[in-house]
């Protein structure tokens, strides 16, 4: 049984991106049996309730407001608009409804309608996710006492690859809000981007921090980059697709029990590439038509995908247990393969 570590050394996780393919996906895969049905994946739909002019220059988004991205801005949503999207979100099978603000941090002004998104949201029997930039700690108390059960806010990729990608706030900033998420008993959602013109080192050294987080994220959302014309990153290289399942067989053996999230730029990646995702370790998904403000692959197609490879969704049901003390799967998934 793999024992959850957090001390892993950047030669220790190089020897594994050097393993053989089929080596990796194997221990991958093997890991990822002892603690997830292998056959399930969770889906999560995306809602940007607040859309463009942030403050923030991340390089690779459409919603900064430094670059000329052509994207139509918006103000923050209406409750009632928010709720009527997740209710649809459930109605097509949806267990998980994340909702996304192009904040630097959340205003005064716009709190109390963010802690009633929440509310509204959970009352509906939806699992409940924010990202919404830095947090203080009052606010993350509220959003914890509102029943929010996850918080995404991506550390992105290595600390020394960060700067070359964001200047308007700090990676410790980030380690500092998610250190506050963890401590109002929020679940943590933290990952990153690749294909963002990074090179080996800086992914060994993106996982590593978050897998020598304190405790590991419950969610991991590996994104591979969706390139926006008219901000910088918009002709950079793709990252070749072998080295992308790569990232995410890494990420699931650097963190054995969470959720390993195969995140935006689905929609370039055909079934084959998902289905060694899936292989590899990934067992979440964004589901639905649209991410935040780019398109994601549509409903029928994911359906039609995890019926061709047998995936069911997961059912919401480890919200009354934190995931470090999920019961472990046992052998049964062995068991129950042909021989
Ligand atoms: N403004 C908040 C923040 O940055 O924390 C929340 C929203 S932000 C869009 C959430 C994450 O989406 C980013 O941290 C980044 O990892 C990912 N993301 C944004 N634009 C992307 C793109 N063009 N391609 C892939 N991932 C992207
Ligand atoms: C995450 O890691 N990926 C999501 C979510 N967290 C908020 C966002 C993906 C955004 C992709 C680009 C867009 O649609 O604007
Ligand atoms: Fe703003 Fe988030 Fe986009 Fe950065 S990633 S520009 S913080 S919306």
């Amino acid at each position: 049984m793999s024992t959850l570590r957090h001390d892993w050394s950047t030669d220790e996780i190089q020897g594994l991106f050097d393993l053989p393919f089929n080596d990796l996906l194997f221990r991958a895969q093997s890991v990822h049996r002892q603690y997830f049905d292998p056959n399930e994946v969770q889906v999560s739909t995306l809602l940007s309730i607040k859309t463009g002019a942030c403050p923030e220059d991340c390089k690779y988004c459409s919603q900064s407001g430094h670059y000329n991205t052509e994207l139509e801005k918006e103000k923050l949503m209406e409750v009632e608009q928010v709720l009527d999207e997740a209710r649809k979100a459930k109605q097509n099978g949806a267990s998980r409804f994340c909702m996304g603000a192009a904040w630097k941090h959340p205003s005064k002004k716009d709190f109390p309608h963010v802690l009633a998104m929440v509310e509204g949201v959970k009352e509906l029997g939806l699992e409940t996710c924010m990202t919404l930039g830095m947090l203080s700690t009052e606010q993350t108390e509220a959003l914890a006492d509102a029943g929010l059960d996850y918080y995404n806010h991506n550390i992105d990729t290595s600390r020394e690859y960060y700067e070359k990608i964001i200047s308007t706030r700090s990676f410790d900033d980030r380690l500092d809000t998610l250190a506050r998420v963890r401590d109002a008993g929020i679940k943590v959602c933290c990952g990153g981007i690749v294909g963002m013109g990074e090179n080996a080192r800086d992914r060994i050294n993106f996982l590593r921090e978050l897998a020598n987080l304190p405790q590991h994220p419950e969610s991991v959302p590996i994104n591979n980059l969706v390139k926006i014309k008219g901000t910088p990153l918009q002709d950079v290289e793709d990252i070749e697709a072998f080295d992308f399942v790569r990232m995410i067989a890494v990420a699931r053996i650097l963190m054995p029990k969470s959720h390993v999230r195969l995140s935006a730029g689905r929609e370039g990646m055909n079934e084959q590439l998902q289905s060694l995702c899936f292989f590899a370790g990934a067992n979440s998904i964004f589901y639905g038509e649209k991410l935040l403000t780019t398109s994601n692959p549509l409903e029928n197609e994911d359906m039609t995908l995890f019926a061709k490879l047998g995936i069911r969704p997961e059912e919401k049901q480890h919200d009354v247990m934190p995931p470090e003390s999920l019961p472990e799967k046992s052998q049964t998934y062995y068991d129950a393969m042909p021989q």
